[in-house]
């Protein structure tokens, strides 16, 4: 944006810390286009942090948990209108329509920066323009990238500090000439002299812009999540995903865990859901008693950014150094890792607030409280929410932690060089056609398990919930281009490990979510994924059985350990199943989306379709 420099580049004051003048230009440019009252250089300090959140008390955007039984912990609790990602507000705003893709909402970038000029000159006046300097990655490591958020919220700020590498050690990484991805956020609410804040400022009008040739994030209107922390979906997914395709690598929407025999075994996997699907919940796995001496540890909830190394394997690291994870139906029975990490220096956001000043949500605990304030500052209790059906908390309400208060973090989690992948799962959430797991069996059949996963949608993006839609890689809301060329850059990768002798990580297609003719889920997941993690190890091991099935090897009931449950043949069965008409849908559906993305499309896959619907007719 070619906006003169109105006050000059000694008018944003950086501090002597900061070392680079293209930052510090590219500041000065954007605070004469948003025209903010003040610019402040965030440090990452805990001093900072602490006056940020007090600041925002005092405002009314967020409440101080009570400090005994959740110290230095708040609950923030946004704008109705303001609760999840914006996915028909995301654009990606390639030169070429075709690079965007037909997955991506494309709007020439000529035209998409004449709008956001418009939109946000003088967008932040009134308020303090917050620089956020950031690390997705460990500093200094060479799968790391550096990220620089200008946002007009102070909530973005403690998040930020929350779920990256935050602070004055990224500009002594950045140098006086490094690279960093420019990200610009604003809540979109300009204060005329003298208005009045509100708790939650934002804008009904809503841009989460991507422009993937300039690597630029423009976000306006959102003080929430994925379309304000602009670290994570926009750059450590959409933006890197380009990164990647350019330079050789991989950004991936999966969750990174470490497993450990009883013998001292271990394997790290990688492992994509879609938003919501419980991958907190599988990272942080705890196994079922009779799994006495295995250990699952946790490197990353979300994202992975995974690199080949000259050894040939492919390394993954967590971008980010914080968990955003979906509070509802968290408690101490699913997850009880996860809620010992939320016991301190947790921000929570749309949960509900109890009587004596701590947090409650749907799922927490098996009884509700006889009251609480719920997320919207209404008096809820059990029988309100019986009679109209409203929520304590928001199905999307989230807890922002750091890793580190994770009890079963990996202890290679921060390491620079990342942890060499074995395995890839894939899982969407489907009630019905889709087996608890297969194994591909070699990697261009993983690639299409993967380009064809279908998902029930959830909670974390705004819109209708539970309707099955294609997400391939549960990268739908997430690629940054043409979904065609970004199976072809799997196979690519594919072909280039194969071609350095090493062995390819095995690929696994999962599927936790199948119901019974109630509605009810068959497999008890949680825990007890564990049973089906196990078998993959000993396929890699090459000790375990497995039968094929049309698209793969599965295991047969024997093939799991059983130890510590009642889970019969029968019911095995039940998830296991082909049915074979659900697959003949199943396979127009996947006709369906591949003649969607028929532009650059890999022969490859349209050949394993065709091989599959043959064994599938015989
Ligand atoms: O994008 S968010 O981080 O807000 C939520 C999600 O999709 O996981
Ligand atoms: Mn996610």
């Amino acid at each position: 944006m070619n906006q003169p420099l109105m006050g000059g580049v000694t008018a944003v004051n950086a501090p002597a810390f900061v070392k680079q003048q293209k930052l510090i230009n590219w500041v000065a440019e954007v605070a004469a286009l948003t025209k903010p009252d003040r610019i402040y250089w965030c440090d990452g300090s805990q001093e900072e942090y602490d006056r940020l959140c007090a600041e925002m008390v005092a405002a009314g955007t967020m409440k101080k948990l009570n400090q005994e039984k959740r110290p230095n912990s708040y609950l923030a609790c946004s704008d109705p209108s303001d609760v999840a990602r914006v996915e028909d507000r995301t654009f990606i705003c390639s030169e070429k329509k075709e690079d965007a893709g037909p997955t991506n909402n494309w709007v020439a970038p000529a035209e998409m920066r004449t709008t956001l000029n418009g939109l946000f000159d003088g967008c932040m006046k009134g308020r303090t323009m917050y620089v956020v300097p950031f690390s997705m990655g460990p500093l200094g490591s060479h799968i790391a990238h550096i990220g620089v958020e200008l946002s007009d919220s102070p909530y973005v700020v403690v998040n930020m500090r929350i779920m990256t590498r935050m602070g004055k050690a990224v500009y002594d990484v950045l140098g006086t000439d490094g690279n960093f991805v420019p990200a610009i956020h604003t809540v979109g609410k300009p204060l005329q002299a003298g208005e009045k804040d509100v708790a939650w400022p934002c804008n009904a009008t809503k841009y989460i812009v991507h422009f993937p040739e300039t690597r630029e994030i423009w976000s306006y209107g959102s003080g929430y999540g994925g379309n304000a922390l602009l670290g994570k979906k926009c750059f450590a997914l959409r933006i890197a995903s380009t990164m990647g395709r350019d330079q050789g690598w991989l950004a991936e929407h999966m969750l990174i865990l470490g497993v450990e025999s009883p013998e001292g075994e271990k394997h790290y996997v990688a492992a994509a859901f879609p938003s919501a699907c419980g991958k907190t919940n599988f990272a942080m796995l705890i196994p079922p008693k009779a799994f006495n001496g295995w250990k699952v540890t946790t490197i990353g909830d979300d994202i992975a950014w995974i690199k080949p190394h000259a050894d040939g394997r492919l390394y993954a690291i967590n971008p980010e150094a914080g968990y955003f994870g979906v509070a509802p139906g968290t408690n101490t029975a699913t997850n009880s890792n996860c809620m010992a990490s939320l016991t301190a220096n947790t921000i929570f956001t749309n949960v509900a607030l109890t009587d004596d000043g701590d947090v409650w949500w749907e799922g927490m605990t098996k009884e509700a409280p006889a009251h609480v304030i719920d997320w919207q500052g209404k008096d809820w209790t059990p029988e309100i929410g019986k009679e109209t059906g409203r929520k304590a908390a928001h199905p999307n309400a989230r807890f922002t932690v750091a890793a580190t208060q994770n009890p079963v973090i990996d202890p290679a989690w921060d390491d620079a060089n990342g942890v060499p992948i074995s395995a890839f799962i894939f899982g969407g959430r489907r009630s019905t056609t889709v087996p608890l797991v297969t194994e591909a069996r070699n990697w261009i059949e993983g690639v299409y398990m993967a380009a064809t996963m279908g998902s029930e949608t959830t909670a974390a993006a705004a819109g209708q919930q539970g309707v099955v839609r294609r997400d391939p890689f549960a990268m739908l809301p997430f690629m940054g281009y043409n979904m065609s060329d970004y199976f072809q850059h799997w196979l690519d990768m594919g072909k280039k490990i194969e071609a350095s002798g090493s062995a390819l990580p095995k690929i696994y297609c999962v599927n936790w979510f199948r119901t019974d003719e109630n509605g009810k889920f068959v497999w008890p997941g949680f825990g007890d994924n564990m049973r089906v993690l196990k078998w993959m190890l000993d396929r890699i091991a090459g000790t375990a059985g497995g039968v094929e099935n049309i698209f793969g090897v599965t295991p047969q009931y024997g093939d799991l350990k059983w130890d510590g449950i009642d889970f019969t043949q029968a019911q095995f069965d039940r998830i296991t199943s082909i049915d074979k008409a659900a697959w003949e849908a199943e396979l127009k559906l996947h006709a369906e989306l591949f003649d969607k993305l028929k532009y650059h499309l890999p022969a490859e896959l349209e050949a394993a379709k065709a091989a599959l619907e043959k064994r599938l007719a015989a």
